[in-house]
Parts: structure tokens; C-alpha cells; sequence
């Protein structure tokens, strides 16, 4: 999956036999450039060096194994899975700067679920930008669930209301809540989605049961500020990763799990309803090379 990275590490560490200082510092320099933050970065070649020397790895293939091995080491103790709540509906709230790939997230879990023979609800709480309402309908036809929607403009607190309500009142399983990825200012986006998130508290007992931070892969390093605003906004559960199908580099995954605490939960590889796997982190490692 990490076809950037891949290549780029693969072409330093091609026909090494030994990791010395200068290899060291272009396998630095290729994780920097798979958007590895520098000082990640620079502690991953440091390890890789510590563990070849003392693990007296010395061919090419060895080496590689090895570093997929440290990013398995990385990733793996942020392995999540979205899980539902022992009174429905679960709330699901997803989130991420606009064009990430959050409604098209959405339809794919709430296929997902579907297939799994529990009924969802789609909530149109993305008001603000022209046809998103059309276009989560569009997708809710296709999926074959009901979306709650109120007209373009709209308070999506009251979106997530009814969308409770009807949730309720149906017995729905799994209820999944799309937001705007963009309002005037950010700071208006913020305190939206921690109104919303109020309004489901009340309405449904509890905080909205996953808070879902859609990350584009193609992000780099602002991906980690994405990470820390929304987080800081609604506590974020959980982490999609999407468009890895495409020529992403992922690295930033890397820096992310290094600075919080976040799990991985879900990756998106392509545009289709069936595109979504769940986080494997040994998947993502092997990927690598
Ligand atoms: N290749 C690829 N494309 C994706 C993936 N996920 C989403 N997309 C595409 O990314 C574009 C944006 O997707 P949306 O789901 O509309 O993104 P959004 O975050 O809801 O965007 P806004 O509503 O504008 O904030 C669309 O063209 C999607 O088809 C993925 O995993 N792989
Ligand atoms: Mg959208």
C-alpha cells in the first residue's frame, strides 16, 4: 500500500549490504520524502541500523524485512476496530477537512453494515456545501438506507435529532452522521461539530459512540494538524484512512501514530462501495516493501 514509501526505500537500501552513515541518512531522507516526519524518521533509520548491526542482517532482503518489521512494531499497537454499542442505535460521527473522502466512507460502512444484516441510518448533517445533501441521498439509494435530511442551510444539530428520533422510533442499528468538511471559518466547523455532538448526547444518552477522522492518504504532514484540531474539537475515536489506492505515500500514518494516541480503524481503497478494508497493521507493513 505504501507504494511511495516502497520505492523510494527500496532504492536506497538496493544491493546495501551494510547500513552505514550515508545509507542511514538516504533512508532518512526517503522516509522524510513517504512524509515520515524528521524526527520519526530519523528514529526508524537509527533502529533499523541498531537492529542490522546487531541482528548481523547484511543482504537487501534482510534489511527491508526489517523495516517492515519496524513499522509493523509502530503501527500495530494502534490497531482499532469500530465497534458497536450494547444499546442502538450506535452513533457513528464522521468527520475530515472537505474532500477527504467522507461521505463516500460513509456509504461504504453503511454497506458494510448492511451486509452484516444491520439496518442503518444515513444523517445529512453536511448542510453547508451545495448538492451534499443530494449526493449522501444519492448514495443512501444505492447502499438501500434511509437517509434523514432537512434542506441545504439547515442546523445539522437538528439533522442529528431527527435522525435520532427516526432512529429510535425504527429500531435502526447503526446510525452515521456526515458533517461538513468545510463552513466560513474553521472555527466555526469546530464548534458545529461539538454542537452536534452535544445534541447526540442528549438525544441518545451518550457522546456519539465513534467519532471517525477521515484522513486523505495523499495529506503528508498536515495530516498530523488535521489529527490534533479535530481531536481537540470531539475527542476522536478512531481514524479512516482513505485513497490508498492511489500513488499515496502514507508515511504520515507513521509520524501520527508516533505523536497520538488515536486507533486506525478503516482503510478506504477506492471509490467503489466494496473499497473498504479494515486496518490491518501487518497489511500496511508488508506493504511497504
Ligand atoms: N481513489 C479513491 N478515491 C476516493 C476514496 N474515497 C473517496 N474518494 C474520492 O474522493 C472524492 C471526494 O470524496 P467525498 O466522499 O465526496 O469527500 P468528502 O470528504 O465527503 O468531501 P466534502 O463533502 O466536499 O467535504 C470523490 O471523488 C471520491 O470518489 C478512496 O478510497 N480512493
Ligand atoms: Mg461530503
Amino acid at each position: 500500500m505504501l507504494k511511495g514509501l516502497m520505492r523510494r526505500v527500496g532504492n536506497v537500501l538496493r544491493g546495501r549490504t551494510t547500513l552505514d552513515e550515508e545509507t542511514v541518512e538516504e533512508l532518512e531522507a526517503a522516509l522524510v520524502q513517504a512524509d515520515v516526519s524528521v524526527p520519526v524518521a530519523m528514529e526508524m533509520a537509527q533502529q533499523l541500523r541498531e537492529r542490522a548491526e546487531r541482528e548481523r542482517v547484511t543482504d537487501e532482503e534482510g534489511l527491508l524485512q526489517l523495516l517492515r518489521d519496524e513499522a509493523y512494531q509502530r503501527l500495530a499497537p494502534h490497531e482499532g476496530e469500530i465497534e458497536l454499542a450494547d444499546s442502538p442505535p450506535t452513533v457513528i460521527l464522521v468527520l475530515g477537512v472537505n474532500g477527504v473522502g467522507k461521505t463516500t466512507t460513509i456509504a461504504k460502512l453503511a454497506h458494510m453494515f448492511k451486509s452484516q444484516g444491520r439496518n442503518v441510518l444515513l444523517a445529512a448533517g453536511d448542510t453547508f456545501r451545495a448538492a451534499a445533501v443530494e449526493q449522501l441521498q444519492r448514495w443512501g439509494e444505492r447502499v438501500g438506507c434511509d437517509v434523514i435530511a432537512q434542506k441545504m442551510g439547515a442546523d445539522p444539530g437538528a439533522v442529528m435529532f431527527d435522525a435520532l428520533e427516526a432512529a429510535k422510533a425504527r429500531g435502526t442499528d447503526v446510525v452515521i452522521a456526515d458533517t461538513a468538511g468545510r463552513l466560513h471559518t474553521k472555527v466555526n466547523l469546530m464548534e458545529e461539530l461539538r454542537k452536534m455532538g452535544r445534541i447526540i448526547e442528549r438525544a441518545n444518552g451518550r457522546p456519539a459512540d465513534e467519532r471517525l477522522l477521515v484522513i486523505d492518504a495523499n495529506t503528508g504532514q498536515n495530516a498530523i494538524n488535521q489529527a490534533r484540531e479535530f481531536n481537540q474539537a470531539v475527542d476522536v475515536t478512531g481514524i479512516a484512512i482513505t485513497k490508498l489506492d492511489s500513488t499515496a505515500k502514507g508515511g504520515a500514518l507513521l509520524s501520527l501514530t508516533a505523536e497520538m494516541e488515536i486507533p486506525l480503524k478503516l482503510v478506504g481503497t477506492g471509490e467503489k462501495l466494496e473499497d473498504l478494508e479494515l486496518f490491518s497493521a501487518r497489511e500496511f507493513a508488508d506493504g511497504i516493501v
